[in-house]
């Protein structure tokens, strides 16, 4: 190793932690490129992550491909629903690659900053996020060896001024409400053919959560995306 590659690797160890302590000290981190923590009382929408492990050793989190629009706050509601400990981790590209070569070294360092939660296996938790400005980001789990095994993808945050949908991936389908069991987040949709989830047109119970749920009324005609979350057909959108 020369001195150089010596010296600029110093450089890279010793500044990420003062950039992280420095965050934990005040619990007001500054405006990060991916954008700032956010205010309850601007939660634009709810996404519903989950974190887990296939049989043949892949790390997944799902929803995999997440776009936004610059000025949003969003909601991360995060499921651990896997059997090891994961992270969720929002940042650029490259300060991911950084936290992970950080905790490659130091393996049993934890994320405490806004823009990052770790959860135990059954855990839950959330982020509140503004998406301040436009660019592609990444969501990560920098546990050592986990993002390897394909924990992480892309958060595109679109230029409000564009007239993209704000769900560029997700095809909204049409339908009726025809039951409603708020009680246990179920609702019961005649819906029309669910392209992402190569469904035909049928009536089926659905889950969704309370924010959703207080949307929705019996007899109501309906646009909702449909996907799955801890194996449980959800509504996840509704325009
Ligand atoms: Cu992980």
């Amino acid at each position: 190793m020369s001195r150089l590659t010596i010296l600029s690797t110093l450089t890279l160890l010793l500044a990420a932690p003062a950039f992280a302590a420095g965050s934990h000290a005040d619990g007001h981190a500054d405006v990060m490129a991916i954008g700032k923590p956010g205010d309850a009382a601007d939660i634009d929408r709810t996404i519903e992550v989950t974190m887990s492990e296939t049989d043949d050793g892949e790390m997944l989190f799902a929803p995999r491909d997440m776009t936004f629009t610059k000025g949003e706050t969003v909601k991360f509601l995060i499921t651990n629903v896997g059997e090891q400990e994961h992270e969720f981790v929002l940042d650029t590209p490259a300060k991911n690659e950084e936290h992970k070569a950080l905790m490659a070294k130091f393996p049993e360092m934890e994320h405490a900053d806004p823009n990052a939660i770790r959860l135990a296996p059954g855990a839950s938790g959330e982020i509140i996020w503004t998406f301040a400005n436009a660019g592609e980001f990444q969501y990560a789990c920098l546990i050592l060896g986990h993002y390897e095994s394909g924990m992480h993808g892309p958060v595109v945050v679109n230029d409000g001024s564009s007239t993209a949908p704000l769900v560029q991936n997700a095809t909204f389908t049409k339908g009726s409400v025809k039951e409603l069991d708020a009680a246990a987040g179920k609702v019961t949709i005649i819906h029309e053919e669910l392209v992402n989830l190569d469904m035909p047109a049928m009536t089926m119970v659905f889950r969704a959560d309370e924010e959703v749920m207080a949307r929705l009324a019996k007899g109501q005609n309906i646009e909702f995306v449909a996907d799955r979350v801890e194996g449980k057909l959800t509504v996840v959108e509704l325009k």
